[in-house]
């Protein structure tokens, strides 16, 4: 009969006080304040439990059956569990679990579908893209050749004539679709026309919204892409790490790119870890959660519009918006930094056509997969949506403004602290200490 060793918390903090401190310190933040960051959310206690165990400390290169060390049984188990669950969640012929993260699995992407020097045709950073679709800061504008596509200067939306121009035009080897800032679906089906017209191949960066495919609040991109790359935290609630899931004739090239040619031994704890979150997200009441957060998100854009803030393409059909925040005067750093100030996590962003510089930026990014993991619905994205407004208003400049801040961050941590994530494991914990 085995026992589970785990974390023993009391152990680090009797040896190693100070980063015990920061681990509590940041349960508290999480805890105390509101957490808005579209690509965050929460994993649950199961997930923690496996990213904690003893599986961090085994050496598995290869894959499940072909590995490059002894003693991998146990790790096989664990991957293709993992395997096995993201295949049959999404539908796809095949998964490689492997990717250290969402990036990590875009590049294996590019390296399985394109060489060095080929066109590759992907949304531009300051429209939503990601920096692993063509920046000049990264191995994709780098190594290859990148041509930005934009969204449309008056709907805000993917403009797919444009795309289909440029991929007329340049004949990528590789058309990628999938943004970081991008609230409104994308039509894959558009963009596989597109792709087969010029014969390129379609890689769709699913990173921000799989957990929301996994959830069915969104259409699925398997079906239209060659190679659908994506991480498993974000809305999908799993460990911080990436994935991808491709068609069965893709499978050894993209088993080859990850490993050997971009990584070496996969972390086996995190890859337990993901078996675990896509088991949670087949659940019934992971589809509540997805559609929950896509409702969330659209309440949460509908007060902020009332309030001032511009809903960049006028709304949002995912879990996140993009708000334009020129109208009160406001930079996307200032907002940021006021709502920091008031309990409030979310970070600054450019809006299409932005003036402002990136480090400044004219808006701001909101997403709703962390209040709904804790329960919250529309009712307190109204709540939310009044602390942000006020919070951008607030100038801590100010002797009102800054003591505006400090009220705002006062009832951040009462809404955030009446819909406690971990509520229940701790509460477990409390009984547990008083048997
Ligand atoms: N850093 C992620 C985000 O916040 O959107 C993208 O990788």
């Amino acid at each position: 009969m085995s026992t589970f060793w785990g974390p023993d918390f009391a152990a680090l903090e009797r040896d190693d006080p100070e980063i015990a401190g920061v681990l509590l310190d940041e349960v508290d933040r999480q805890r105390d304040t509101l957490q808005l960051i579209a690509s965050e959310s929460f994993t649950s206690p199961a997930v923690l439990t496996a990213l904690g165990s003893t599986l961090a400390n085994k050496y598995a290169e290869g894959y499940p059956g072909n590995r490059y060390y002894g003693g991998c049984h146990q790790a096989d188990r664990a991957e293709e569990l993992a395997i096995a669950r993201a295949r049959s969640l999404f539908g796809a012929d095949h998964a490689n679990v492997q990717p250290h993260s969402g990036a990590a699995a875009v590049l294996a992407a590019y390296a399985a579908l394109a060489e060095p020097g080929d066109p590759v045709l992907a949304m531009g950073l300051p429209h939503g893209g990601h920096l692993t679709h063509g920046s000049k800061a990264n191995f994709s504008g780098k190594w290859f050749h990148p041509i930005a596509y934009r969204v449309s200067p008056v709907t805000e939306l993917i403009d797919y004539d444009e795309v289909r121009d440029l991929a007329l035009a340049h004949r990528p080897k590789l058309i990628i679709c999938g943004a970081t800032s991008y609230p409104r679906r994308i039509d894959f089906a558009r963009f596989r026309e597109i792709a087969d017209e010029v014969g390129a191949y379609l890689l769709v960066d699913a990173a921000h919204f799989i957990g929301l495919v996994a959830g069915r609040a969104v259409p699925s991109p398997v079906p239209y892409a060659d190679v659908v790359a994506c991480t498993t935290h974000k809305a999908l609630r799993g460990p911080r790490g990436g994935m991808i899931l491709c068609r069965a004739e893709l499978a050894q090239r993209v088993d080859k790119a990850v490993f050997p040619f971009a990584q070496g031994g996969p972390m086996m704890h995190a890859v337990a870890a993901k078996a675990v979150a896509l088991r949670e997200a087949a659940s019934p009441a992971f589809a509540g959660y997805a559609q929950q957060t896509v409702r969330n998100a659209q309440a949460l854009t509908v007060e902020l519009a009332a309030e001032g803030m511009r809903p960049v393409t006028g709304g949002t059909d995912t879990h996140l918006a993009l708000l334009d925040l020129r109208e009160l005067g406001v930079s996307g750093r200032e907002a940021e930094a006021r709502c920091a100030q008031a309990g409030i996590a979310l970070n600054k962003n450019a809006i299409p056509y932005d003036p402002a510089k990136p480090a400044v930026a004219s808006g701001i990014r909101v997403g709703t997969p962390s209040v709904t993991s804790q329960g919250m619905a529309e009712g307190e994205m109204r709540r939310i949506a009044g602390l942000v407004a006020t919070a951008v208003r607030s100038d801590p400049e100010t002797v009102s403004g800054s003591a505006r801040l400090a009220e705002v961050a006062l009832e951040a941590t009462e809404l955030a602290r009446r819909f406690r994530f971990y509520a229940d494991a701790e509460q477990d914990a409390e009984q547990q200490v008083l048997v």
